[in-house]
C-alpha cells in the first residue's frame, strides 16, 4: 500500500471512530413508563480506540492491518465521579479474554470515549486467567472498591475439559481508577462464586457482601440464589456464614439460577436491588433483570418482590455472542433522583436505560408479587381488567 493510500485508511478510520462515538443518543419510542431504553448502544467492540488494535506505523504496518482486535464490549460497572460518568466495561479481545476499560461520558447517555489505557488489573499470587463483570462500589469507609469474578483452570476436572473454571471474588481498590491495589479474593466455603457485591455501607460495623454461590461453573447445583454474609476484614476478607437472601425458584424467571447485578440504591423507603434471573428454554438458557427492595436497617430483607421481569432481551438485544442474555452490573442515581441503568445484551454492547427513584420504587412496591401458578397470575390480572373496565365505561370509551 502506498503511504498515500496508508494515510487515506488511517484517516478514514480515525473520522469513523469519531463519528460514532460523538453520535447522539435518543430516546427510543413506545417505552413502558417505568424506564426509557435508548436508540443506541452505548458501547460497542467498535468504540475502542483504533490505537487499542491497529499499528499505526507505516513502516511495521504498510496495509494497516488490524492487529489486536476487540471482539466486544459489554457488561460494566458505573460510577459518577468528578462530574462525569463512569463506566467500567468487560472488554474482551478476540483473544477470548476479558478485561476492564473505562468509558467516560458527560451525561452518561452518549459520547462514552474510553480512556487511553484498559485497567492492568494487578494479579495476586495465583494469576487469573479471566476477569470480569465488575461492581465498582463507593464504600462509607473512603475507597472505591472493584469487585469482579476471577477465572482460574479448575484442577479437579479431567485434563480433557479445556473450558469449566473455578470462579471466585477478586478484590481490588482504587482512589483514582488508574491505580488499583489488589487485595486477597473473597473466601467463603462454596466451590464457585460469581456476582459478588460489596454491600455500600458498613452492617453492624462488618463489611456486608451479596454472594451467588454455586456448586459447578455453569450450574448451580444445590447452590444458586443470592446470598449474604459478613467479614470482620476487607484486607482478608472471610465469609464464614452465607444465607440464601432471594433463592431461586420453581418455573420463574429465575428458576435456574440468580445473581445481584450492581450495588443497591439507598432510598427513603429501602435499598433498590437489580438482579438477573435466569430460566431454562428449548433454545437455551434466558437471562433477563428483575427488581426486589430491601430494608434499610436490614439490606438482607426483601420488603417488595414484583413478579417477573424488569428488563428482557428486546429486538436486536436478543442477539450476540451469547444470545437472549441481558446482564447488569452497574447503575447510577443522579442527584436529581434520575437513575442511569446499564444493562447488556447478549454479552456483545452495554445499553444504557433511564429512570428515576421514584419510578422504581412505585414498581417496586405496586407490581404484585408472583403467585406462581397460571391461577393466580390471571386472578391478578384480573382484578386490574376490572378496574380498568369501570374507568372506561365512566369515561364513555369503547375501545
Ligand atoms: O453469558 C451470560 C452471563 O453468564 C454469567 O453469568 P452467571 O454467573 O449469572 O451465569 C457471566 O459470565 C456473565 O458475564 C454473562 O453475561
Amino acid at each position: 500500500m502506498s503511504k498515500e493510500q496508508f494515510n487515506r485508511r488511517f484517516n478514514s478510520l480515525i473520522d469513523e471512530h469519531r463519528k460514532l462515538i460523538t453520535r447522539k443518543n435518543e430516546i427510543a419510542e413506545n417505552g413502558n413508563g417505568v424506564y426509557d431504553r435508548y436508540k443506541y448502544p452505548v458501547l460497542t467492540a467498535d468504540h475502542a480506540p483504533i490505537y487499542w488494535k491497529y499499528d499505526l506505523n507505516y513502516e511495521t504496518n504498510p496495509y494497516l492491518l488490524e492487529r489486536i482486535g476487540v471482539n466486544a464490549a459489554f457488561n460494566a460497572g458505573a460510577i459518577e465521579f468528578n462530574g462525569k460518568y463512569l463506566v467500567f466495561a468487560r472488554v474482551e479481545g478476540v483473544d477470548r479474554k476479558s478485561f476492564f476499560a473505562v468509558a467516560e461520558s458527560p451525561n452518561g447517555i452518549d459520547n462514552f470515549k474510553f480512556w487511553d489505557y484498559p485497567i492492568l488489573m494487578p494479579e495476586t499470587e495465583e494469576p487469573d486467567t479471566n476477569v470480569y463483570d465488575i461492581r465498582v462500589i463507593h464504600h462509607e469507609d473512603g475507597w472505591y472498591y472493584g469487585l469482579f469474578c476471577t477465572e482460574r483452570k479448575d484442577p479437579s476436572v479431567p485434563e480433557s475439559d479445556t473450558s469449566s473454571a473455578l470462579a471466585q471474588c477478586g478484590i481490588a481498590r482504587t482512589k483514582d481508577f488508574v491505580k488499583w491495589d489488589r487485595l486477597p479474593d473473597l473466601k467463603t466455603k462454596s466451590p464457585q462464586q460469581r456476582n459478588v457485591v460489596l454491600h455500600p455501607e458498613f452492617v453492624n460495623g462488618k463489611y456486608a457482601f451479596y454472594t451467588r454461590p454455586q456448586d459447578g461453573f455453569i450450574e448451580a447445583g444445590t447452590g444458586g440464589g443470592i446470598g449474604w454474609g459478613f467479614s470482620d476484614s476487607i484486607e482478608n476478607a472471610v465469609i464464614e456464614e452465607e444465607v440464601i437472601v432471594d433463592d431461586r425458584s420453581y418455573h420463574t424467571i429465575k428458576e435456574v439460577k440468580n445473581g445481584l447485578g450492581p450495588a443497591p440504591i439507598k432510598t427513603e423507603k429501602g435499598w433498590l436491588q437489580l438482579a438477573h434471573g435466569v430460566r431454562n428454554t428449548a433454545a437455551g438458557l434466558r437471562y433477563v433483570l428483575y427488581m426486589l427492595l430491601t430494608d434499610l436497617k436490614n439490606p438482607e430483607k426483601v420488603i417488595a418482590r414484583p413478579s417477573g421481569y424488569f428488563i428482557a432481551p428486546f429486538g436486536e438485544e436478543r442477539v450476540g455472542d451469547v444470545s437472549n442474555v441481558v446482564f447488569s452490573n452497574g447503575w447510577i442515581k443522579k442527584d436529581n433522583g434520575e437513575v442511569l441503568i446499564y444493562y447488556a445484551s447478549s454479552d456483545t454492547r452495554l445499553h444504557v436505560a433511564t429512570s428515576t427513584v421514584d419510578k422504581l420504587l412505585d414498581y417496586v412496591l405496586n407490581t404484585p408479587e408472583d403467585g406462581l401458578r397460571s391461577y393466580a397470575s390471571v386472578q391478578e390480572r384480573s382484578k386490574l381488567i376490572k378496574k380498568n373496565l369501570e374507568i372506561l365505561k365512566q369515561l364513555n370509551i369503547a375501545y
